[in-house]
C-alpha cells in the first residue's frame, strides 16, 4: 500500500507550494492528509486535482501517517513534531526547532541524502531557506575543491517572512507607486507609517541589513543559522563561515553574494565544469551576454542558479559567485517534499 502523508501548515507560504509540488510530483502517496491550526480547519485546498478538506491539528489527526512534513512556526514544530513522531509517524520538519538537535539529520538530497537514513527521534530537519538556496551549489563544489571558508551575504525575499511578510511589501508598493519618494530622509518611512509588518524598517524603496532575531555578539539567528547549518549539512564543523543578512524588497526567491575559500587554487573553468553536470544546479554565466540569474527569472523553478563566477584577485584559492534560490521550493517545500520521497522508497 502506498505511504500516508500529512502535510502540517498546508495554509501557509510554504505548505501552499507544498500542495503544488505534490500535485506536479509523480503521485506516490495513498492519503494526502491536510493539517492546518484549528482557525483554518474546514478549509478546502487542491491537491493532485482534488479538493481535500483541511483538519485541526490534534494527536488523532496523525492516526495511520506514515510521514508527516511540518511547515510551521518553530514553537508549533517544537510541541507537535515529537508528538506525530510518537504516533508512528516519520517527520520532516522545516522549522528551526531540530536542526542542531545531534540525533536530528539535517538534510539536503543533492548533498547529504545518506544522513536522512538514521534518525533516532523519528524526525528529519529541512534546512533554512537562507542556507538551501545556495547550498546545493557549494556541496558540488565542495565535494570537488574541498571548501575551508565562506563569506557571504544574503539578499532575501519577503516571502521567506511568510504571507504577512508578503502582504507588508504589496502593501508598502502600494502607498509609493508613482510618487517621488525615497529622494528625502524619511520620506519612505513616513508614507509607510509604524506598521511595517514583520520587518523592522519599511521594504519598499529599501533594504534591511537584517532578518531574525538578535543573537549575541550583534549577530542576527539568521546568520548563524546559516553558518551553523552549512557546517552540519556539509560536515565540516570546523568551516569558517561568515554572514550578513539582508532583506530586500523582492517577492520570491533568495539571493546571495559568496565569496568561497577552498584546500587549493581553483580556476574559474573548472568550476564551470563541476556547476554545469552537479544536480539541481543550472550555471548561467555569461555577462559578456547579459547572462546571469535574478530572482525575476529565478522565481518558481526548482534549481539553485549560479552566474558571476569568477576567481578572487588577490587569492587564486578562492572564488566570487552570485546564487539565486526559490526560497519557498528549494528553500523549503522542494527540499521537504525530496526528503520524504527518499523516506518513501526506504519504507516501502
Ligand atoms: C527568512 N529564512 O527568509 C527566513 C525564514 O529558520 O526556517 C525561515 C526561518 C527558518 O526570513
Amino acid at each position: 500500500t502506498r505511504p500516508t502523508l500529512a502535510v502540517v501548515g498546508a495554509t501557509g507560504a510554504v505548505g501552499t507550494v507544498m500542495l503544488s509540488i505534490l500535485s506536479q510530483h509523480a503521485d506516490i502517496w495513498g492519503e494526502i492528509r491536510l493539517i492546518a491550526s484549528p482557525r483554518s480547519a474546514g478549509r478546502k485546498l487542491a491537491v493532485r486535482g482534488e479538493e481535500v478538506e483541511v483538519v485541526a491539528l490534534t494527536e488523532e489527526a496523525f492516526e495511520g501517517v506514515d510521514i508527516a512534513m511540518f511547515d510551521v512556526p518553530d514553537d508549533v514544530s517544537a510541541q507537535w513534531a515529537p508528538i506525530a513522531a510518537a504516533k508512528g509517524a516519520v517527520v520532516v520538519d522545516n522549522s528551526a526547532a531540530f536542526r542542531m538537535d545531534p540525533d536530528v539529520p539535517l538534510v539536503v538530497p543533492e548533498v547529504n541524502p545518506h544522513a536522512a537514513r538514521v534518525r533516532p527521534r523519528g524526525i528529519v530537519a529541512n534546512p533554512n531557506c537562507t542556507t538551501l538556496s545556495m547550498i546545493v551549489a557549494m556541496g558540488a563544489l565542495h565535494a570537488e575543491f574541498g571548501l575551508r571558508e565562506l563569506v557571504v551575504s544574503s539578499y532575501q525575499a519577503v516571502s521567506g517572512a511568510g504571507l504577512a511578510g508578503v502582504e507588508s511589501l504589496r502593501g508598502q508598493l502600494n502607498l509609493v507607486a508613482g510618487t517621488d519618494l525615497g529622494t528625502k530622509p524619511g520620506d519612505v518611512r513616513r508614507a509607510v507609517g509604524d506598521d511595517t509588518g514583520p520587518f523592522r524598517e519599511p521594504i519598499a524603496l529599501n533594504v534591511i541589513p537584517w532578518a531574525g532575531s538578535l543573537q549575541d555578539d550583534g549577530w542576527s539567528s539568521e546568520e548563524l543559522k546559516v553558518r551553523n547549518e552549512s557546517r552540519k549539512i556539509l560536515g565540516v564543523p570546523d568551516l569558517r563561515v561568515s554572514v550578513t543578512c539582508v532583506r530586500v524588497p523582492v517577492v520570491t526567491t533568495h539571493s546571495l553574494t559568496v565569496h568561497a575559500r577552498f584546500e587549493n587554487e581553483v580556476t574559474v573553468d573548472h568550476a564551470h565544469e563541476i556547476l554545469s553536470t552537479a544536480p539541481g544546479v543550472v550555471l548561467f554565466d555569461n555577462p559578456a551576454a547579459g547572462e546571469f540569474p535574478t530572482p525575476a527569472d529565478v522565481v518558481g523553478t526548482d534549481p539553485t542558479w549560479v552566474g558571476r563566477v569568477r576567481r578572487a584577485l588577490d587569492d587564486p584559492t578562492a572564488l566570487e559567485l552570485f546564487v539565486c534560490g526559490d526560497n519557498l521550493r528549494k528553500g523549503g517545500a522542494l527540499n521537504t517534499a525530496q526528503i520524504a520521497e527518499l523516506i518513501a522508497a526506504e519504507l516501502s
